[in-house]
């Protein structure tokens, strides 16, 4: 494996035990296609030990509620079968890592701590702390970017522009196929099944958030969901894929979140696929330099999700128009409930509310329309990542924070023409979506269909 996929976060102490490696898994929530995984095996097998996937459910996680938990759970629960069969151990610990991973390394006298990677402030405040206690090395994998993020590049990025090049240059390296995960030769004694019920029941989130359209989680479900979009739409990605009718784009958002599938395994069978050129590059700008650069934000820059996050002209022009008149304010309540003059903002909202989804073209416009009609920018920045926690399964995301931060906050793009409220952000009308799509279908299909929100 490239060693350039992880650093050390702590050297520890070489010890002669004989206790297991424990793979801490937080965001990469799979078996194979994972470098964290792969690098854990194969020092276990160099020191003839033991190797143990552990997770930590905590009770509450950025504002997500049951749906995006069932969806991660369900998933954990073909992790845990998978790693059985390959003579690898699970263990599910019901609290934060802080308090259960040194414990645990503790009681099973563990030679080695492995992690995968978020540029997520909870995450990474969890591996500092962790760091503090750590006897045994503690490694941190990359196993999430294809283009390790550190390795990518040494700054917060201006832009696809600047990243652009950085990635397609170190692409070559790699982006290479992975080795198969093993069965383990030194089997982990000391295991039992999870109790999932308990788990379920641990939780303290929000479970009335109403029915929903549920996508069938899993590494399974999402291999069936890469190759549905392989083979019927990835063709017309290019030209349809801002047409919100037309739901050509891959779908595969939640598992990439919760890690259930690899964008590097995605990019491998879009790459095979060799055409159409223009799909598929189109395609891979978004899986792999857009999603690259959501992390790059992320890691480098502590605020954002703050209005201190935004580039200087931004703020500067932002703060230029908070005395602004609006023309129309709504409180969360309102947004939540899609209850605003703008019939395509509503409907939009209603296709996240009831399908844990809003097509990425309209996204866009969406968080556009809550700087419009909030008070400020911070409450506009607040509101649309609370609705966005609260109701993408794909949210608690790089990308959804990148995404906000570059609709509100110009971050990743540049100054346009001045406007009321916006400044110099780029704005969207409700004119330009009828140029692009047919918006009175859009609204009839989300007005007809979908469910009231409770
Ligand atoms: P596809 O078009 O099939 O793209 C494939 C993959 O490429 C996506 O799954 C995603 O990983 C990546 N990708 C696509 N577009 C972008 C983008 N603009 N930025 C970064 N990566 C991208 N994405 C999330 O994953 N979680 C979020 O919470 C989220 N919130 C957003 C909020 C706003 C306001 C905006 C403007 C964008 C947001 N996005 C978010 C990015 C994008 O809209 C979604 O990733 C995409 O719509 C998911 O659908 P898909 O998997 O079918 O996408
Ligand atoms: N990571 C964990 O290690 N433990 C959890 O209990 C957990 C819950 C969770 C719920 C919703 C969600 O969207 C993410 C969640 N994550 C959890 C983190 C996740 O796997 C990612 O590391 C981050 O969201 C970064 O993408």
């Amino acid at each position: 494996m490239n060693n350039r996929r992880l650093r050390t976060l702590s050297e520890g102490r070489s010890s002669t035990s004989r206790g297991p490696v424990v793979y801490w898994m937080s965001r990469d929530q799979r078996v194979h296609d994972n470098w964290a995984l792969l690098f854990a095996q194969q020092y276990a097998k160099e020191r003839r030990v033991p190797l143990v996937v552990a997770f930590c459910l905590v009770p509450d996680f950025l504002g997500a509620t049951i749906r995006a938990y069932e969806f991660m759970i369900g998933g954990l629960e073909e992790v845990e079968q998978q790693l059985h069969r390959l003579q690898i151990g699970f263990q599910l610990f019901l609290g934060g890592p802080v308090r259960e991973i040194p414990r645990f390394l503790r009681s099973e006298r563990a030679v080695m701590l492995v992690a995968d990677s978020s540029p997520l402030r909870i995450n990474r405040e969890w591996k500092t702390s962790l760091r503090r206690t750590m006897d045994v090395p503690f490694i941190e994998v990359d196993a999430h970017n294809i283009v390790p993020c550190w390795h990518a590049s040494s700054k917060q990025e201006f832009g696809a522009y600047t990243i652009r090049p950085k990635i397609h240059r170190a692409l070559p390296e790699f982006l290479e196929e992975f080795p198969p995960l093993r069965k383990h030769r030194f089997p982990w004694t000391a295991g039992r099944k999870t109790d999932w019920q308990a788990a379920r029941a641990s939780l303290r989130v929000d479970a009335s958030v109403g029915s929903w359209e549920a996508p069938v989680p899993g590494a399974k479900a999402a291999r069936r969901v890469l190759k549905s979009f392989l083979e019927s739409n990835l063709a017309s990605y290019n030209e349809n894929r801002n047409d919100p009718n037309r739901r050509v784009q891959s779908h595969l958002s939640p598992y990439l979140h919760f890690g259930q599938i690899s964008p590097h395994r995605v990019a491998l069978e879009v790459k095979a696929r060799r055409k159409p050129k223009a799909s598929i590059d189109a395609f891979l700008e978004e899986l792999i330099v857009r999603r690259e650069l959501a992390d790059n934000f992320c890691f480098y820059n502590d605020r954002y999700d703050s209005f201190g996050g935004f580039p200087a002209w931004a703020q500067k022009s932002l703060n230029e128009h908070r005395n602004d008149r609006r023309e129309h304010l709504y409180t969360l309540e309102q947004l939540e409930f899609g209850r605003t003059h703008d019939p395509l903002w509503n409907a939009a909202q209603r296709e996240m509310t009831t399908t844990g989804s809003m097509h990425g073209y309209l996204r866009m416009y969406w968080a556009k329309k809550i700087l419009e009609w909030t008070r400020s920018p911070d409450e506009a920045l607040a509101f649309a990542i609370t609705l966005n926690d609260w109701y993408e399964l794909d949210g608690r995301d790089p990308n959804g924070y990148a995404g906000i931060a570059w609709s509100i906050g110009g971050v990743h793009d540049r100054a346009w023409g001045e406007r009321r409220v916006f400044g110099k952000i780029r704005y969207m009308s409700y004119e330009g979506c009828r140029r692009k799509f047919d918006v009175d279908s859009y609204i009839e299909r989300w007005s007809r269909d979908a469910p009231a929100v409770p």
